[in-house]
């Protein structure tokens, strides 16, 4: 562990070395030498992975972003007062623009205590802390510098005196897990709640595959250049020679699994060279590799996870055009 930063109102702690970032090399060697080519969806965000991002969530047909954002100011009151929490956990807190709007309810409450984002990302985190010690005069912030899949245990304790905590996974990440390991990190971050704490998770709903379609594949093509984005990662983190020009962007909505899916089919025959690994891929021409899964959710959906997870629904928020679906749980 490194101290990254430490002042009476600002402690952040680092769990990744560099290089070893977000496991990728691991991840290369196994996903390309799969019966079917699969990269997992958390390499896609370096820097200019993020901002494409951050750009996918203002466009016209992405919604979750938006309609997130929509429920969260309506019923951040509702979640505080539900809750009575002290403190807030974020996992993959990223600009912390979402815990703003809970920070500001539980001030205003009088509970507010302390804020603990956990993200890969320094820059953002660090940014994020300064800006909202400033914000709000009673928050201390203990920042986690990690990867929410390997590094929960290392999120601290609840706050002595036995106040509360919210712990957030927003933005509809828990959809980018396929079912058991989904349910084994519901299960993992449940273990971070006392009887007392909640977990508020955002989900994406099962929806007209048209709309979700379209939010996976905008008319601009900056879906399209987020997806083709994790080829130049590969190639700059593990000195490969991938013409992602030659790959083709691929969304669809799989309504037996009710997931969308995002992929990168080969125009044409393809020979990549991994120089870190020192290893050769072949695709054939068509050939599809998998980059992400982005789940949609029931409310029977959530329950069923829930309760696999240890956890039981308290409360169910939604907008009015039933998009996107916050849930408060706590445990069984
Ligand atoms: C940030 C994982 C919730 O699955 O909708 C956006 C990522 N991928 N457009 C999602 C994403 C394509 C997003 N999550």
């Amino acid at each position: 562990m490194r101290t990254v930063a430490s002042s009476p109102e600002i402690r952040i702690d680092s769990y990744l070395s560099a290089g070893e970032e977000r496991s990728l090399a691991y991840d290369v060697l196994d996903g390309l030498t799969r019966p079917f080519k699969e990269i997992p969806p958390k390499h896609f965000y370096d820097a200019r992975g993020s901002e494409l991002f951050e750009r996918i969530c203002e466009l016209p047909e992405y919604y979750p972003t938006r309609t997130e954002r929509e429920i969260l100011s309506a019923r951040a009151q509702d979640i505080v007062r539900c809750s009575g929490a002290g403190e807030l956990v974020e996992l993959g807190s990223g600009s912390a623009e979402k815990a703003r709007i809970l920070l500001g309810a539980m001030s205003a409450a009088g509970t507010l205590r302390r804020y603990v984002p956990l993200d890969v990302s320094e820059s953002a985190l660090e940014a994020a802390a300064l800006e909202l010690v400033d914000e709000f005069d009673e928050l201390t912030v203990h920042g986690v510098i990690g990867d929410f899949e390997r590094h929960l245990d290392r999120v601290p304790r609840g706050p002595a005196d036995g106040a509360s905590r919210i712990v957030a996974l927003l933005g509809g990440t828990i959809g980018n897990f396929p079912p058991g390991t989904r349910r084994r990190m519901l299960r993992q971050i449940g273990a971070l709640l006392g009887p007392e704490d909640r977990l508020l998770l955002g989900t994406d709903l099962v929806k007209n595959p048209a709309v979700l379609e379209a939010a996976y594949d905008d008319s601009q093509g900056v879906t399209a250049e987020f997806n083709r984005n994790v080829l130049h990662v590969i190639n700059r983190e593990l000195e490969a020679d991938f013409a992602p020009e030659a790959f083709e962007h691929i969304a669809f909505y799989d309504r037996e699994h009710e997931w969308v899916e995002m992929r990168l089919r080969a125009r044409r025959p393809c020979t990549v060279w991994v120089a870190a690994l020192g290893l050769r891929v072949q695709f054939a021409a068509g050939e599809e590799l998998r980059t992400e899964i982005s789940a949609k959710f029931t409310r029977a959906r959530v329950e069923d996870d829930f309760r696999a997870a240890g956890l039981r629904l308290e409360c169910w928020y939604t907008d009015s055009d039933q998009l996107f679906a916050l849930s408060l749980a706590r445990r069984l």
